[in-house]
């Protein structure tokens, strides 16, 4: 198929991007311990600037919302002024870039929260696999399920990060409800036992993500506001799957249609790069949509091109050949090969494997 498709502009919304290439939200953590990005920052996305559009890492809308060492945050003052030249150096290479807002619910640790308190989450049941702490690598705390009343607070919290995020000079916005984090623990009925209105039937276990894409879409309109999704993955958390991820996935994209937003991201399949797309159909999926549909999960150029040229998708997001190929774009269009940077420059760290290569 003809690779022209890949590389011509379109729409998400009110957002024009100048081709279908996203640059996926990656979690590089080199932000200092108050979630403010260091100037290295600047280079890193501006470097990356010809995607049509950047997905910032994962980005804290709150303290209660950090579950990770050195990730950054926008919900201060000094967090917004250190990502203003970075969307300005975006802006200046003719980029596009939406931040990605983060509360990971359970998947947190007491080291982590204000005055070591537990982290929140819909149900008190605590995740698998770690989290990464100033001692490194340990288990998830045992969370404490989050309050009725409390739920308004942190649609507060989302409301407050969307309005600096406008100050910060973003595009936009995109919801993360995905990889086992707090959107994902309501959505899903293995992570979300509660018997409020936010939780059992289908509709009150959405109710939670949908309030959230509200908030944030008073702030930005709706068709600034984009939504990820990972409905198959288990990887982060250990987090089990829905019992029925095709029916409580496409009840939300339908609604999330209704409410006119910009666009859908699915990893589709399990995360970093396994199948499973035999389990569940995201073409329906996208229909119940029926907006633009970024694709994320493994692709390559062929199949970025092939999904683009067929109508698979409207844009698809590459993740980590991003992080080895700052000019990944430039670099599907030659077919120049490309460079994998060491995993182990991936979290933390400095210059090294973020804005500077050592290529051999
Ligand atoms: C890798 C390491 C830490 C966090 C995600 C925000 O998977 C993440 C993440 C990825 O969405």
């Amino acid at each position: 198929m003809s690779s022209e498709s890949l590389f011509s502009p379109t729409r998400l919304g009110a957002i024009e991007v100048r081709n279908k290439i996203a640059m996926a939200p990656l979690t590089r953590s080199r932000a200092d311990m108050s979630g403010v990005q260091t100037p290295l920052a600047i280079d890193y996305y501006g470097q990356r600037a010809s995607a049509g559009l950047i997905i910032t890492e994962a980005t804290n809308i709150s303290r209660q919302g950090r579950g990770y060492a050195y990730t950054p945050g926008i919900y201060t003052d000094a967090q917004v002024a250190a990502w203003a030249p970075v969307t300005e150096a975006v802006h200046a290479a003719g980029g596009r870039i939406v931040v990605q807002l983060w509360h990971v619910g359970r998947m947190s640790h007491i080291s982590l929260q204000e005055g070591g308190a537990a982290p929140v989450a819909p149900s008190a049941i605590q995740a698998g696999g770690n989290v990464f702490t100033e001692a490194g690598y340990l288990p998830p705390s045992m969370p404490r399920a989050l309050a009725t009343e409390e739920i308004a607070g942190i649609l507060e919290d989302y409301r407050h990060a969307a309005r600096l995020a406008k100050e910060a000079g973003f595009d936009g916005v995109e919801v993360h409800a995905a990889n086992g984090y707090l959107l994902e623990q309501f959505l899903r009925d293995s992570t979300n036992h509660r018997d409020d209105r936010y939780g059992g039937s289908l509709e009150n276990r959405a109710r939670f993500p949908l309030e959230v894409v509200e908030a944030v879409a008073d702030i930005w309109g709706a068709d600034r506001v984009g939504l990820r999704l990972s409905p198959l993955s288990t990887a982060i958390g250990d987090t089990p799957l829905d019992s029925a991820p095709m029916e409580t996935h496409s009840y939300l994209a339908r609604r999330l249609g209704e409410m006119g937003l910009a666009y859908l991201h699915v990893v589709e399949g399990q995360l970093h790069g396994g199948n499973g797309a035999d389990l569940f159909d995201v073409q329906a999926l996208r229909a119940a949509f029926g907006g633009a549909y970024i694709a994320n999960n493994g692709y390559d150029r062929q199949r970025a091109i092939d999904a683009t040229a067929s109508g698979h998708a409207d844009m698809i997001a590459f993740g980590k050949p991003f992080i080895g190929n700052p000019d990944l774009v430039e670099r599907f269009q030659s077919q120049a090969p490309l460079y994998d940077a060491p995993v182990e420059t991936y979290f933390g760290g400095g210059a090294e494997g973020y804005t500077e290569f050592a290529r051999v």
